[in-house]
């Protein structure tokens, strides 16, 4: 079976800072848990932005620019920049920081969806900022929006124009059957990186059959033209990566998904996380896929050729 290639999603748009004090948003904590995930062994970053004043979720040039040059001088980990942005943002919005950087990855999404993060304001908590709360709470109204033509958009100015390529993430058996789509109108060309997505409210929940059938179908649709990984959202994380590795995947972990790096217990840094997923992976007999082995297996343009 090939090399593992783990992806580490370091900050996400999803969790808030009161949540845990280890989500890193200001620009150097980033830059130095992106780093510190590569050196154990993550190939991919996968990247938001945020604010560094209070953590809120951001696209902005230069809250990625913040960041960028000093991930890029310190490692040689793929950069993959998230076109998702979070599900409040307009999509010209999500985009800003991917059009300027130009990074050799970025996600994109297979389809519209709810995003609902409203759970995760149940318990009462001295919130650190004031946007926090709502933000959360207003996810029970929030639909997150990548329609056919959005996902067009975003193969054209990332993918032709800037040469990227993509982290498919699909929530569910239609997003697959969304990408087929974009297979067959020859948009999307091999070989491509689908991201099986579990544990989202609003997608596909983590039960391992669910990761069993979306694999069945990515199968029956793409054979040997993809390569999948999975990410399950909190407690499945671990559990799901080590299954997803078993099956021939490869894996994703990151406080982007998960604050946790065991039950009830919150991890204290992304390479943490990246630690006990690759324990997981070797444990397996397989290795871990460094970043040129990743770019080899995706057909990246290479780190030269970005905005950062
Ligand atoms: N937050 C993950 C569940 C994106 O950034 O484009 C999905 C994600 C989407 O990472
Ligand atoms: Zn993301």
């Amino acid at each position: 079976m090939s090399r593992v290639i783990i992806t580490c999603a370091v900050t996400g748009s999803i969790h808030t800072p009161s949540l845990s004090r280890h989500l890193p948003f200001a620009a150097r904590d980033i830059e130095d848990q992106a780093v510190a995930a590569a050196e154990a062994g993550a190939a991919i970053l996968h990247l938001h932005a945020r604010d560094p004043q209070n953590g809120r979720p951001s696209a902005r040039v230069e809250h990625f620019m913040g960041f960028l040059p000093g991930i890029a001088r310190r490692c040689d980990a793929v950069i993959n920049i998230s076109t998702g942005g979070s599900a409040v943002m307009p999509l010209e919005e999500r985009l800003a920081g991917a059009l300027a950087a130009r990074p050799e990855m970025c996600s994109l999404n297979m389809g519209s969806m709810n995003f609902a993060l409203y759970p995760l304001a149940a318990r009462e908590r001295d919130w650190r900022f004031d946007w926090e709360k709502p933000f959360l709470e207003g996810t029970d109204d929030l639909v997150f929006k990548n329609t056919p033509r959005d996902i067009t958009h975003i193969l054209h100015e990332m993918g032709e124009v800037r040469g990227a390529r993509f982290e498919f993430e699909c929530y569910d058996m239609g997003h697959l059957a969304m990408l087929r789509h974009f297979v067959q109108s020859g948009q999307v060309r091999p070989p491509f990186f689908v991201q099986f997505v579990f544990g989202v409210l609003g997608g596909m929940a983590a039960e391992p059959e669910n990761l069993r059938h979306m694999k069945h179908l990515a199968d029956s649709y793409f054979g040997n033209d993809y390569m999948f990984s999975a990410l399950a959202a909190g407690r499945a994380q671990m559990p799901f990566a080590e299954m997803a590795a078993g099956m021939g995947g490869h894996v994703r972990v990151g406080l982007e998904d998960s604050l946790y790096i065991d039950r009830g217990v919150l991890a204290v840094s992304n390479a943490q996380q990246v630690e006990k997923v690759r324990a997981l992976v070797e444990a397996q007999g397989r290795q871990v896929a460094t970043p040129d082995e990743a770019r080899e297996m995706l057909g990246l343009k290479g780190a030269a050729d970005v905005g950062f």
